[in-house]
C-alpha cells in the first residue's frame, strides 16, 4: 500500500469539492470541538432511538429504479475480477482479530447462514439518497460464531478496494455490531451484489450514514482500539476528510 502524504490526500479531497470540511478538521482545536460534539451526538441518539432502536423499513415499490454506486465503483485487480467473472467461487471472508474461533468463510457458507431481507434507505453525505432490498446474515451471527473475547470494543471492516492509494476501511461499536439489521449482504434487489456496490460482500449498518456501509469486505476484525489502524480515527472517510467515526441517524 502507498502510504501518499497527508497534505497531499487533502489536496485530492478539496479537488472532489470538500475543501472546506477538510480544513477545518486539519486545526487540532477545532477537531477536539468537533470530537466532543459528536460524543454528545452519540450519547443523545443511542438514548432517543435505545440501543436497539430500528430504521425504517420500506414496501417492494419503495425501491429506487436504481441504486447508484458511490466511491469505489470497480476493482480493477486481476483476480478480483477473475472471481467476479465466476461468481467468487474462492472468495473468502475473515474473521479475525480478537476472536476465539478464527473463520474463513465461502459465499456459500454465507448463504447457509440464516438471512435477513431489509428494504432501507441510504443517506450518503454528499446528498443523494436510495431505498434497496438487501440480504444477508446478520453480523451478530459471524461474531457469535468465531466467539469474540470480551476485550473487543470495536468491529472493523477491511476491503478490497483503495481510494488515492489507501485500503478503504470502516469501524463501528459492538451496540452497532450486535444491531439486528447490521447484516451482510451478498444480494441487492434479490440480485448478487453488483460490482458498483460492493461485490461479493458490504455491510449494511441501517443507522448510520453512507460511509459507514463497507464494501468489498474482505475481513471482519474485532478490536480493542482502532488507534493503530490507518492514521488512528477509524475509517477511511475520518482519516482523510475528518468525517464523524460516529455517524448515527
Ligand atoms: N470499500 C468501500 N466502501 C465504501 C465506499 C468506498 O469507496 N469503498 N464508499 C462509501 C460511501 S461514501 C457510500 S455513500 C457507500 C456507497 O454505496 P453504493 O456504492 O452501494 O451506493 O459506500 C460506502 N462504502
Ligand atoms: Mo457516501
Amino acid at each position: 500500500m502507498v502510504d501518499l502524504p497527508r497534505r497531499s490526500l487533502l489536496a485530492g479531497i478539496a479537488a472532489l469539492g470538500a475543501s472546506a470540511c477538510s480544513r477545518i478538521n486539519d486545526h487540532e482545536t477545532t477537531r477536539s470541538l468537533f470530537k466532543a460534539a459528536e460524543d454528545a451526538h452519540r450519547a443523545v441518539h443511542r438514548a432517543l432511538a435505545g440501543k436497539q432502536g430500528l430504521a425504517r423499513e420500506y414496501a417492494r415499490d419503495a425501491r429506487s429504479p436504481t441504486f447508484r454506486g458511490n466511491g469505489s465503483v470497480t476493482i480493477p485487480d486481476p483476480y478480483y475480477q477473475q472471481q467476479l467473472a465466476s461468481g467468487f467461487p474462492d472468495w473468502r471472508l475473515a474473521v479475525t482479530g480478537l476472536v476465539e474461533q478464527p473463520l474463513a468463510l465461502s459465499l456459500a457458507d454465507i448463504r447457509a447462514l440464516p438471512q435477513r431481507t431489509q428494504i432501507t434507505r441510504h443517506d450518503c453525505v454528499e446528498g443523494w439518497s436510495a431505498i434497496g432490498e438487501w440480504q444477508g446474515p446478520q453480523l451478530a451471527r459471524l461474531l457469535d460464531a468465531a466467539k469474540v473475547r470480551p476485550e473487543a470494543n470495536f468491529i472493523v471492516f477491511r476491503c478490497a478496494d483503495t481510494l488515492f492509494g489507501r485500503e478503504y476501511y470502516e469501524s463501528i461499536d459492538m451496540v452497532d455490531a450486535y444491531h439486528p439489521q447490521t447484516i451482510i449482504a451478498h444480494a441487492l434487489n434479490g440480485e448478487p451484489l453488483p460490482e458498483k456496490n460492493g461485490a461479493p460482500l458490504r455491510m449494511r449498518i441501517e443507522r448510520q450514514l453512507g460511509y459507514k456501509h463497507a464494501k468489498y469486505v474482505k475481513a471482519i476484525e474485532a478490536v480493542a482500539s482502532f488507534e493503530d489502524i490507518g492514521q488512528g480515527q477509524g475509517g477511511f472517510w475520518e482519516d482523510v476528510a475528518g468525517y464523524q467515526w460516529y455517524a448515527g441517524i
